[in-house]
């Protein structure tokens, strides 16, 4: 395509364009002598207008979101029903109700039926566990006296940060007493020079992000669920989210964590050095062990300078190929101001339409097969722009790009951020999901979602979106129902599949009790031992959450 022709193209096709002075923005334009990009305009600063849909935070707001599933009657198969109790775990009675009380307080020791229930059942709905109390400690200390007493009694627990987690992790399978760390919300101190938080575990995300945003500087971690998930939540499953691509994952940016073993032992590691290679650094072996290892109290994590240009585009491929091309191409030619780089299929952005209130489709002219979120995030403003402008230009030339978007004003970034931050949201109000999330080598991410819709047939629908510049699907089968004769055309296909492409099953989700027995899918037998004898060298009684992350036979 000529040089001008795709300009054109890109200028014409900027439907939520508006003259920057209807929206009280100094405009900022493109190289309009050269490419007539006028109509576009750069916005200043992250948005952070949405993200609330999961803030389940109060006790009333939990109530409704657990009404709201009860009432769509959506109850998966428990997983309790295919995974017995273990016998040797003993049974909460009066005396142990008594002796949380007298360490917590009553009010921190729920037993309230509504508020219980509330706690034992997972964001999808699809998770339940029939728990019978639910405690809410407020210090390390008392975290501490709970499981040192949890322990000596043999009483299984389950560690709760937000219960955002998508595979059964956070909830009991039986009858776990719940320890939610929504009580520890502290933030302990901020070192303004080098961008070091240091806060308690049950910190909300988004609450952290507010807080260092108004001290110049952004958290490495954003995800859909920041308005619910707790940092500590973040840091047991070792989350990716949309900022995975610039700042990477949190085994880099946490400096230190605070820990309560399974015996009430309190493990100091709460420092803020960058460099410390004194002996192991056990902190890792409690990011992402999801609350198998231990409880998370308190976390030092590195936050990045937040930087003045932030650029939002929202484009369409009518190939995969195209987009994965894409990618390549603003490694290349974006490099080091790519802040994300997220794809949808077509049946995302349909499902986004219907099912999430007020959003727009930005390209709404036609239908496209793929979609692409492109952001970009840099410290010089004209340099930035002229990046993206440049970027854009060639992939239209090039034919990577068919129809594209930038967003002018904060409020059409938030749009298009809504949109694919919101599919996961949608996806639960079909009914049933299946959800899988998997590491595949970029060239054949999608093979498996064109493969998976021809073994599903007409039984559900199938989308593929997710982070695709960290090689990361999001796989989701949708159906009205749960149902055996779907899942039986997912699994193992879906599992054998990710592991001949030597892939993970698990590319930021974690295994909870979903994929406990499937882990040998995508890690060695010695490995998976090894993880056992960790797991019984710090957790002998198999407290800590159990019938999760790993599989029955190394315990
Ligand atoms: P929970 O769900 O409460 O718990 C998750 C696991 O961690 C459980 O095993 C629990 O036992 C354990 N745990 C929680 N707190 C502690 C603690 N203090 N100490 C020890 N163990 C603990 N995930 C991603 O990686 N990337 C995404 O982009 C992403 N987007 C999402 C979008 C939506 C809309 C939703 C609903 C979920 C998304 N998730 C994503 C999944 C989920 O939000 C993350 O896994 C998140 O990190 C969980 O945090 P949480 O506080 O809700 O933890
Ligand atoms: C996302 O990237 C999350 O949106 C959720 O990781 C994915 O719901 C899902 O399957
Ligand atoms: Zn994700």
């Amino acid at each position: 395509m000529a040089r001008r022709a795709a300009a054109g193209l890109l200028r014409r096709l900027g439907p939520l364009a508006c003259e920057p002075q209807a929206r009280g923005m100094s405009p900022t334009h493109y190289g309009t002598k050269n490419h007539g990009f006028s109509r576009f305009y750069l916005i200043q600063g992250r948005h952070h207008l949405y993200g609330s849909r999961t803030n389940v935070e109060t006790d009333d707001t939990r109530q409704s979101a657990h009404m709201n599933f009860e009432v769509q009657k959506r109850s998966f198969s428990s997983a309790a029903a295919h995974i017995q109790r273990n016998p040797t775990y003993s049974v909460l009675n009066s005396n142990d109700v008594s002796y949380f009380k007298s360490v917590l307080g009553e009010s921190s020791v729920v037993q309230d039926e509504d508020r219980v229930a509330v706690a034992n059942v997972d964001w999808m709905g699809k998770y339940k566990g029939s728990s019978q109390l639910l405690l809410l400690p407020k210090s390390t200390t008392e975290v501490s006296k709970i499981l040192s007493y949890c322990n000596s009694r043999r009483l299984a627990v389950v560690p709760q940060g937000g219960n955002t987690g998508l595979v059964g992790g956070s909830v009991p399978v039986h009858d776990e007493v719940i320890i939610s760390l929504g009580g520890m919300n502290n933030i302990i101190s901020f070192d303004n020079v080098n961008g070091i938080l240091t806060c308690e575990a049950g910190c909300v995300l988004e609450n952290l992000s507010s807080f260092v945003e108004n001290k110049g500087f952004i958290m490495p971690l954003d995800l859909g669920a920041k308005g619910s998930c707790h940092i500590g939540g973040n840091i047991s499953t070792n989350a990716g989210g949309l900022r995975f691509i610039r700042y990477g994952s949190l085994h880099g940016n946490v400096l230190g964590l605070e820990v309560v073993l399974a015996n009430g032992t309190v493990l100091d590691m709460l420092t803020t050095l960058r460099k410390d290679n004194t002996g192991y650094d056990l902190k890792h072996l409690f990011i992402g062990s999801e609350g198998s290892l231990g409880v998370v109290t308190k976390v030092a994590i590195l936050t990045p300078a937040k930087l003045p240009s932030t650029n939002v585009a929202f484009l369409s491929c009518n190939d995969y190929m195209s987009c994965q091309k894409l990618l390549l191409a603003a490694k290349r030619s974006l490099g080091e101001i790519v802040s994300a780089f997220e794809f949808m299929d077509r049946h995302c952005i349909d499902l986004a339409m219907k099912y999430l209130e007020g959003v727009q489709n930005p390209l709404p002219a036609s239908p496209y097969n793929f979609y692409v979120l492109i952001e970009t995030t840099g410290s010089d403003e004209s340099y930035d722009k002229a990046k993206l402008e440049a970027f854009l230009l060639r992939s239209m030339e090039d034919g990577l790009v068919a129809d594209g978007v930038i967003a002018q004003d904060i409020s059409q970034a938030s749009n298009f951020w809504r949109i694919r931050e919101g599919i996961s949201e949608a996806s639960v109000k079909v009914g049933a999901v299946y959800k899988y999330d998997l590491s595949i080598p970029v060239e054949k991410l999608y093979d498996i979602v064109e493969e998976m819709r021809s073994r599903v047939g007409g039984m559900g629908e199938v989308l593929g979106y997710g982070h695709l510049g960290d090689g990361n699907l999001h796989l989701n089968i949708l159906s009205s129902k749960y149902s055996d004769k779907i899942l039986e055309q997912i699994e193992p296909f879906v599992y054998e599949w990710t592991s001949n492409q030597r892939g993970s099953i698990s590319a930021e989700h974690g295994l909870g009790v979903m994929k406990a027995e499937k882990i040998h899918y995508s890690k060695s037998s010695e490995a998976v031992q090894l993880m056992g004898s960790i797991k019984k060298l710090l957790d002998p009684n198999s407290i800590l959450n159990p019938y999760k992350v790993l599989p029955q036979s190394v315990l």
